[in-house]
């Protein structure tokens, strides 16, 4: 299960909002196959190691991060599949919630003589499902933020670009690749000039689709992120009838969407949130600046904040200090995931919910 839980791990964030599945054949303690939820969710990890399995699979034993389909949807079910390919016993740890699945496999497993055990390695994998099981939930996608301060907590340097160091950034970029969407807002973007990407050699197709925030339409048709739209997908949300400026982004294969405002003159957040779940993705990765991750804090809108902490401080050269933010909302925080030392930078993983 822990070799299915691996697998697992490597679409994760790149399956949409289908949940990102591992599994692993055995038979006589070898393993006979393996396979993972495919990008964009099919096909299903379970197809993936049967199909891929080269020798006889009859009598394995099968192990699977998530209660195996029973349901026709885009794909036919995992369950069918199994049983024709007359595994011997299904381990499976966590029970799907999906309705069109919850609870049902056991039942038709039986009924085809396959003996079925599920629960193996619970507590890991319900950490690990927590941005599906959310998603179920409420329908909101799971958010990720990232916040890197000085020593001394500013999270803007006034005299350069970056303020952690290359490991801590690299990171940064290891944390993008297994989210759906980077969100961010113009005033970042313009501030950095960032391209929100993946760039860690090998990975740089799992680069995830960059969201901007954009009231105004202000973003500059010369940032790296308009000039990269071509190649990575870009979605706007913006409330300006601005046509020249609409008509130059289409242009530039920005994805525009055009979003009403609420009283007070600002983004509805949670309903632009609903709506990127509706597009698909459950794994958001928010990376600004003070003012917009204040304001998802505020509303209760984070699940994990990532802290990167330099050794360094900024002092006269810094502005925008986290510290108080972080204070401030030390009260929701539920616990302290981990504390990894990045020659020299620190990361703390908040957990909110
Ligand atoms: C599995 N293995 O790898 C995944 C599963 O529309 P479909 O046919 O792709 O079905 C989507 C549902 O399948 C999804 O909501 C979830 O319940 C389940 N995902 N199941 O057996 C997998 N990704
Ligand atoms: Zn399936």
């Amino acid at each position: 299960m822990k070799l299915a839980l691996l697998q697992a791990k490597k679409n994760l964030g790149n399956t949409s909002d289908n949940p990102a599945v591992g599994c692993v054949i055995v038979k006589n303690n070898f393993v006979m196959s393996s396979g993972c939820t495919g990008i964009n969710g099919r096909p299903h990890a379970e197809q993936n190691a049967l199909i891929y399995s080269r020798n006889d699979i009859k009598k394995s034993n099968l192990y699977v991060t998530l209660e195996p389909c029973s349901n026709y949807g885009k794909t036919s079910p995992c369950v069918k599949s199994i049983i024709k390919s007359k595994i011997n016993k299904v381990f499976f740890s966590l029970k799907d919630p999906d309705t069109r699945s919850n609870n049902k496999c056991t039942k038709q497993f039986k009924k085809n003589r396959v003996k079925v055990n599920c629960g193996i390695l619970s507590s890991e994998m319900k950490n690990f499902y927590r941005s599906y099981y959310k998603s179920k939930a409420c329908g909101l996608p799971f958010v990720t933020a990232k916040m890197a301060v000085s020593k001394d907590y500013y999270t803007k340097n006034n005299k350069g670009k970056w303020i952690t160091n290359e490991f801590s950034r690299g990171r940064v970029h290891l944390m993008r690749q297994n989210h759906d969407c980077v969100l961010s807002s113009s005033k970042t973007i313009s501030d950095d000039n960032s391209s929100l990407t993946c760039r860690i050699m090998g990975l740089e197709k799992r680069s995830p689709i960059r969201i901007i925030l954009d009231k105004k339409l202000e973003i500059s048709t010369r940032s790296t992120i308009v000039k990269t739209a071509y190649k990575y997908r870009t979605i706007i949300f913006f409330n300006k009838n601005n046509k020249k400026k609409i008509k130059t982004l289409k242009n530039l294969k920005i994805i525009l969407v055009k979003t009403s405002l609420k009283d007070d003159g600002n983004f509805d957040i949670k309903k632009i949130l609903f709506k990127i779940k509706k597009f698909g993705f459950s794994r958001i990765f928010l990376e600004s600046g003070l003012k917009l991750t204040t304001y998802f804090l505020t509303e209760g809108l984070i699940d994990d904040l990532h802290l990167f902490i330099s050794s360094k401080k900024l002092g006269n050269n810094g502005s925008n200090n986290f510290k108080k933010v972080i204070k401030l909302f030390s009260k929701n925080i539920k616990f302290v995931n981990e504390k990894v030392n990045l020659h020299g930078d620190k990361l703390i993983t908040y957990r909110f919910v």
